[in-house]
């Protein structure tokens, strides 16, 4: 079953929401990438929203002290979902970007090393079951409530951003080209405070140990899904539909076996095996096993 063409299209062989176009996906290319850029990538539901409001909290002091309430996606846009009135030019340095994109259609200058990339992974189950629930909650993503047929479209790389493990196995392929700190949702989840002053560490922001402990603060799931901001309250009622979910759902490690039956868990190893050998990463399907 291919996906609805209301939600989807396919541009150089990856799937895209509508809310973008194929002729501003052709001006990404030339982009041009100032050094001080920072880009969060992600393949969707690894914890997208959770590092756009750390990088936003890392790099605005009116953030971590409350007195701005700016919206997290003025200060973190998405790169390749641009709504045509924003001029991505005049945003002040450092600019801090959002994107899904694969390494291949990333901007000319990403590639020769320029800015600064933060690549955060999921282990794919709970990406999965994410993805899945969150189906029911944004309306410009197709709903598929057959769980099976989801799962099938998903080992299929028939949803936005296309295959799990092309995305992320792609990047880590490229790393080399790219100036890239790797982390995943995982030991973000399991030591959150290492994770920011890793990303501190790597774009060269420099906090006292007080600045750290408040974004850490501010960004533990409990914090963020009592933050409206960071729990994206402000989207319109026919962007998403509040009554069957929110932005920040359950933030844990293992969900997906609340979700999979054994058989299906069998089925979804069986597609991945592989390929998953060929990541350079052990991979973290409950928060009990060792990292
Ligand atoms: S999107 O649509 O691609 O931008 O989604 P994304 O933000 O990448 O992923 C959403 C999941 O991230 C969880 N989340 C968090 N987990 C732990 N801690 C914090 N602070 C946090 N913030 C967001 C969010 O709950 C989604 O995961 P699930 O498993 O659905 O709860």
């Amino acid at each position: 079953m291919e996906p609805s063409k209301e939600n989807l299209f396919k541009y150089k062989g990856f799937y895209f929401g509508v809310d973008t176009t194929p002729e501003y996906l052709s001006t990404l290319e030339d982009f041009e990438i100032k050094d001080s850029d920072v880009f969060l990538v992600t393949y969707p539901k690894s914890g997208t929203v959770w590092t756009q409001n750390i990088l936003s909290l890392i790099f605005y002091e009116g953030h971590r002290n409350g007195t701005e309430n700016t919206e997290i996606m003025e200060r973190v846009p998405w790169l390749e979902y641009k709504t045509s009135e924003k001029d991505y030019t005049a945003l002040p340095s450092p600019r801090i970007f959002a994107s899904h994109l694969p390494y291949y259609l990333t901007p000319r200058g990403l590639r020769n090393k320029r800015g600064f990339i933060v690549y955060i992974s999921r282990n794919p189950k709970d990406v999965m079951v994410s993805h899945y629930h969150f189906s029911k909650y944004m309306r410009v993503v197709e709903e598929v409530p057959d769980f099976n047929l989801f799962m099938e479209r998903f080992l299929a790389g028939k949803v936005l951003a296309s295959s799990w493990i092309d995305h992320v196995a792609g990047w880590y392929s490229h790393a080399e080209d790219f100036n890239i700190l790797f982390l995943t949702y995982e030991e973000m989840k399991k030591d959150l405070r290492s994770a920011v002053l890793k990303i501190c560490n790597f774009v060269g922001k420099k906090l006292s140990n007080e600045e750290v402990d408040s974004v850490v603060r501010q960004a533990t799931f409990e914090n963020m899904k009592k933050d409206p901001r960071a729990n994206y309250e402000h989207l319109a009622d026919d962007v998403v539909d509040k009554d069957r979910g929110s932005f920040l759902r359950k933030g844990t490690v293992g969900d997906w076996k609340n979700m999979m039956t054994v058989a299906q868990s069998e089925r979804f190893d069986s597609v991945l095996k592989e390929k998953l050998k060929t990541l350079p990463i052990k991979l973290i399907w409950d928060i009990n096993e060792e990292m």
